[in-house]
């Protein structure tokens, strides 16, 4: 068992107070020198041997206080034992040899087009130098970089500059994780930020030349995130520059290192011609995530990796407060919450459950989940809830005065909630120590009298059992709740019932007619509600409702109500739900990008996902077909009004990517989309000629391939992208995503063909394989292509990059919830891929789970 436990962990023996990197750069030869500056751990009795983590490191020289020492490294470090240490302060200095070109797992320090960058977290920097990599050592940095690059980048505050050489300190001691070095031929988009108290920040947005005009609005939202994070927590920014770095290999979206983040270019480099309005949003929201990790994250971390939830739960929920205020909460909100059930959800419903606290792993990198951070984000809305915004506020002032500069747990963080607060968290939580979504039953009863009459809601949770935890206690579960008259005016405004036991009756008093409740308003706890109610009531909700989030919801339920009779029972259309959408649609009080949201049918993901709850086995064609229909019927039903409301939404001036007009393209384009299931693409083909960004562009092409067309817009789409990687990602996805099931598999071995198709880009590689798995009906065609496919590339790619191997293997995860024939088959593939010799340990992780 190579798994690593929570309970046996133990701070580190030695303190290491000042790190001193020097690094020579070559491509194939790097030098780094580390000069660590260490001693005995004062909460570590006796005397301890000194164990450094390395890994693929040349160890060219090794000297104690001076002198040469004689040690050899294993597989993954180096042990200095206790007798050859002194009992006091100590300086260990190590030169070694690296190869960045060398490295295609992107993670350490390695090349990307010619330029040197790093990936440390979670355990990238033991592959630059011996170290104790793991976050609870924290040090100060003083970085050397030499190398011929004219731009060279570390972290914290320049101290000097000349040909050839750059030197950085960084004043905030941080563990290793949060180490960066870039070096390369770049340019920079600058600015200044002025904080609140009147410290200048100089800012930059480092790009490969040619990309400089695309850093504006990256730009404007690291400015966003600043002033944000000053008003509304208090935190101001703490080094003299703050710089991001756009690289094009990238394993995931971007990371937080201190004053030097580093993000995948996808996810910071914006014009209106090649971004579409959700990647701008989506850039905004990635950018204040990791600005906001410099308080939570970086000044506070976590005292180890199974803590991680300290900083993602809660910097994803800021990110998303964030997004909130700037674009319209009930709109964001709705969006979180689909991300969550398509991404959490999923995963705790499945062999990859695991609580958001983990107590072991294997391979630390598996855990950066929805789990972890979505779920991780929701228990912090709870928790706000349950204190309230004064208690949330004092609970936070408090955190990040008693845990600055230091590496802190979750008990650390309930505990100041209880300190703030004076509120027992105990029971509480259980949301993170305990995988799975609890379920929450309503049962309504209602007896009227004289005086009014009383309403009886009666709410009871069940946890169903995850891989290792059968049993669980019940939860305190805040259900936020409003009562609705008939009419539809609210009677009992949104209250808050904390369900903790497993089953509890809240009682209205004094009520004139039986309400219609609206239950777990603004989704106030990621739980499964079940609640009995008829397509009436529903669509009353979905007229009525004055929670938005709730209104929303109703018509969510609505439609997987019809969708789940049609598929499993051949049901038609129903009138309730294309009415009631319909009026919603049409209504003009409300936002368009809320009307947009309404209008998005369930996934077919979410339906196979609904079905197997409900207890049926999920037919992939029957799904894709039944929701086609269900398409058709709606564009039938709004046929007379698409082409005026489309018109309605035209956003005339200049582009803005804000959240008003990009709310009008998204109705637009949803209308677009139901049209050219009419028109036979003639407005579709309109729309993509006459685009003058991206959003209007792609949805036009992506309309006319859902209903088969689109050929020549591909071609012109290649022939004007073909030189930008980026949007070429898109061009890739598009394609595979759209592809008809029976020539999905075709469609992917046409592209993977070309010259342009790629490994090595993690963006490309999952623009194809990604959307591979994210075709429903095609990846689950019954003859299992689809699945060896993706085993293939996986295979193949976890030699090079099994970081993204793993993390795209969740495509099989759900495999449990199809017919015999398909779960034979994805066993067969998983088998296939958990025999081939050599198997990463992130990999064989993954499946070795998946096959439970
Ligand atoms: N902290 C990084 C993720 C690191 C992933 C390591 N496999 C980005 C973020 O969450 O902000
Ligand atoms: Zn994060």
């Amino acid at each position: 068992d190579t798994a690593v436990y929570l309970r046996d962990y133990q701070p580190f023996a030695h303190c290491v107070d000042q790190v001193e990197l020097t690094f020579r750069l070559a491509p194939n030869s790097t030098r780094v020198s580390a000069r660590l500056h260490m001693r005995p751990n004062p909460a570590r009795e006796g005397r301890h041997d000194l164990r450094l983590d390395g890994e693929g490191l040349r160890l060219i020289a090794l000297m104690l206080d001076g002198r040469p020492l004689d040690a050899t490294p294993d597989d993954n470090g180096l042990t200095i034992p206790a007798a050859d240490l002194p009992g006091g302060p100590f300086v260990l200095e190590t030169e070694v040899e690296i190869a960045p070109e060398a490295n295609t797992a992107l993670e350490g320090l390695y090349m990307s087009n010619g330029m040197y960058c790093t990936q440390c977290e979670a355990e990238g920097f033991r592959k630059i130098t011996f170290y104790p990599d793991r976050p609870d050592v924290m040090a100060r940095f003083r970085v050397r970089v030499e190398g011929d690059a004219p731009v060279l980048l570390s972290n914290g505050n320049p101290m000097g500059a000349g040909p050839g050489w750059a030197e950085w300190d960084d004043p905030w001691p941080k563990p290793a994780y949060l180490f960066a070095l870039v070096a390369g031929d770049l340019r920079a988009h600058g600015d200044t930020y002025t904080t609140a108290s009147g410290r200048q920040v100089a800012l930059n947005i480092w790009v490969r030349p040619g990309d400089e005009h695309r850093c504006q609005w990256g730009m404007d939202s690291i400015k966003r995130s600043m002033e944000w994070d000053e008003r509304v927590y208090g935190r101001e920014y703490d080094l003299d520059v703050f710089n991001i770095v756009a690289v094009d290999d990238f394993n995931m979206g971007a990371m937080e290192n201190k004053g030097l983040n580093i993000f995948n270019s996808k996810c910071v480099l914006a014009t209106p011609e090649t971004m579409t309005d959700d990647e701008f949003a989506r850039i905004e929201g990635i950018i204040a995530h990791e600005y906001f990790h410099n308080w939570t994250g970086n000044r506070i971390t976590c005292r180890d990796w199974f803590q991680l939830c300290l900083k993602e739960g809660l910097t994803v929920y800021r990110d998303q407060q964030f997004s909130g205020d700037l674009r319209g909460h009930a709109v964001k909100r709705i969006e979180d919450v689909l991300a969550l059930r398509a991404r959490q959800f999923r995963e705790d419903q499945g062999p990859l459950a695991h609580p958001v606290r983990p107590d072991s792993f294997v391979e630390i990198n598996n855990f950066y989940t929805a789990t972890v951070y979505e779920k991780g984000a929701e228990i912090i809305g709870m928790l706000k809830l349950l204190v309230g915004d004064d208690g949330y506020q004092r609970a936070l002032d408090l955190y990040f005065n008693r845990h600055d500069g230091q590496a802190a747990t979750i008990e650390d963080w309930l505990k100041v909630f209880e300190d703030a607060t004076g509120r027992d968290l105990s029971q509480f939580s259980r949301w993170y120590f305990e995988a799975g979504t609890p379920r929450v039953k309503v049962y309504e009863a209602w007896s009227p009298g004289a005086e009014g009459g009383v309403y009886t809601l009666t709410l009871a949770q069940e946890n169903p059992p995850t891989p290792d935890q059968p049993t669980k206690g019940a939860k305190v579960i805040p259900v936020a709740v409003g009562l609705l008259n008939p009419n539809g005016d609210e009677v009992v405004p949104t209250t808050v019932l904390e369900l903790t036991k497993p089953v509890e009756s809240f009682r209205f008093e004094g009520l004139a007619t039986r309400p219609v409740p609206s239950i777990l308003r603004g989704f106030s706890a990621p739980v499964v509600l079940e609640h009995d109610i008829s397509t009436e009531t529903r669509a009353f909700l979905l007229a009525h409702d004055t929670d938005p989030f709730n209104r929303w919801e109703a018509g969510r339920a609505l439609s997987k109500e019809v969708l789940a009779a049609m598929v499993a029972q051949g049901a038609p259309v129903s009138r309730h739900w294309l009415s009631g959408l319909a009026r919603l649609v049409r209504d003009e009080s409300l936002d368009p990008a809320f009307r947009a949201l309404a209008m998005r049918l369930p996934s077919e993901d979410d339906m196979a996902a609904t079905l197997a709850d409900a207890g049926h086995v999920p037919d992939p064609a029957a799904i894709h077909d039944a929701r086609g229909r269900m398409s058709d019927a709606l564009a039938a039903e709004l046929a007379p009004e698409l082409p005026g409301l489309r018109e309605a939404m035209a956003t005339p001036g200049p582009f803005s990517a804000e959240a008003g007009p990009a709310g009008r393209r998204a109705l637009a384009n949803a209308c677009l989309a139901l049209q050219t299931r009419l028109d036979g693409g003639t407005a579709a083909r309109a729309a993509f000629d006459a685009a003058t960004n991206m959003t209007d562009r792609l949805s036009a092409l992506v309309s006319l391939l859902t209903v088969g067309q689109g050929r020549s817009q591909l071609a012109a789409f290649e022939h004007d992208w073909q030189g930008d990687r980026l949007v070429m990602d898109k061009w890739f996805s598009v394609q595979v995503l759209h592809a008809l099931p029976d020539a999905l598999v075709d469609t992917v071995n046409r592209l993977t063909a070309r010259p342009d198709f790629t490994m090595g880009n993690p963006n490309r590689f999952r623009a194809v394989m990604g959307a591979l798995s994210a075709n429903h009906a095609g990846f689950h065609h019954a003859s299992g292509a689809a699945y060896r496919l993706l085993a293939d590339w996986l295979i193949r790619l976890d030699a090079k990059n099994p970081q993204t191997a793993a993390r795209m293997s969740t495509a099989f995860e759900t495999w449990r919830r199809y017919d015999a024939g398909r779960q034979e088959r994805i066993r067969a593939e998983l088998s296939r891929i958990a025999q081939t010799p050599g198997l990463s340990r992130d990999l064989a992780e993954m499946v070795g789970r998946m096959l439970g």
